[in-house]
């Protein structure tokens, strides 16, 4: 018999942490992701001859009440608390159904399906589904969130992609392709205020809305470069809680705040309106642009 080829299988749904289903997507080159089908939360990506670049909480909670503290969380139908639901909405503490997997030229891909239930009609009371494609490539990853209103009636809601970058240490990252922007500082009231230099760096609590971005932001960290690239997401949230807010959060472990970045990207100052039928996408795509380390 042939001997062939000893990659992992394209896509697989296992067990992950207390018993959850995770699917787990590999590429020929050695890419890998993991996505759980609870919140359909992307836990983990390694690009092909890289590292882990999404930070997952030590104390990140698995349970079906809770979202996951890392990765990239969908936040869906509503931003943050900007309305009566709970935070960042209920999508990202609902189980998903896996629908396929799929391998392409290069790439494998792993679709989710979420429909309103009536959990989510009782506090918002719009039929819809959303889908949640996630594409692996060898050096990048595709987040792809749809909406459709499969209702009678109009409904309007706000959504992001809350993603969890893992870095070294915060205080030596900065950011590029947010210069020159305004934004609404979360930490003051949501006031407008103006990005002046052309990088941003960390050194406090941040949490902005950057409203409108047009073009790619990139994260540097010495040899660690990171393309964020957003299509139907025009918004940018940055946010880090750093020490003092950071210590607030129980599913987050101590000083925690150094090893994430979350670079978001989000439909939050223009809500999004779907009349019954139609549907809406957003995506995010990370591009991991450093050397590769050697094989
Ligand atoms: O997207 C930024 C943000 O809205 C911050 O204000 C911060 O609270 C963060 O999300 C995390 O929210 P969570 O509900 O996951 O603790």
């Amino acid at each position: 018999m042939p001997i062939t080829s000893r990659a992992l299988p394209p896509f697989t749904v296992t067990s992950g942490q207390n018993g959850m289903q995770k699917v787990v997507l590999s590429t020929a080159g050695g890419a890998q992701a993991e996505i759980y089908l609870h919140g359909a939360h992307l836990t983990s990506w390694i690009p092909a001859g890289g590292e882990e670049r999404l930070f997952l909480s030590q104390k990140a909670q698995f349970s079906p009440e809770s979202s996951i503290r890392g990765g990239v969380p969908v936040v869906f139908p509503q931003f943050a608390d900007k309305g009566p639901l709970p935070k960042h909405g209920f999508a990202r503490r609902l189980d998903w159904e896996f629908l396929d997997g799929e391998k392409g030229p290069g790439t494998v891909s792993a679709a989710f399906l979420l429909r309103d239930k009536p959990e989510t009609q009782r506090i918002w009371p719009h039929a819809f589904l959303a889908g949640l494609l996630v594409t692996l490539g060898g050096r990048e990853i595709e987040i792809n969130l749809t909406i459709t209103n499969t209702d009678v009636a109009p409904f309007t809601f706000t959504a992001a992609l809350h993603t969890y970058l893992k870095v070294t240490e915060i205080r030596d990252v900065y950011l590029d392709g947010l210069g020159g922007h305004s934004y609404l500082d979360t930490t003051d009231g949501g006031a407008e205020k103006n990005q002046e230099d052309k990088f941003l760096l960390f050194e406090e609590e941040i949490d902005r809305i950057y409203p409108d971005v047009q073009g790619c932001v990139y994260l540097h960290e010495r040899t660690l470069h990171l393309k964020i690239q957003s299509e139907g997401l025009p918004d940018i949230v940055v946010w880090n809680p750093w020490l003092e807010a950071g210590d607030t959060l129980a599913d987050l472990e101590p000083r925690g705040y150094r090893g994430m970045l979350c670079v978001e990207s989000a439909a939050i100052c223009r809500p999004v309106t779907l009349e019954p039928g139609q549907s809406w996408n957003g995506i995010q795509r990370l591009a991991d642009e450093s050397d590769p380390e050697p094989a």
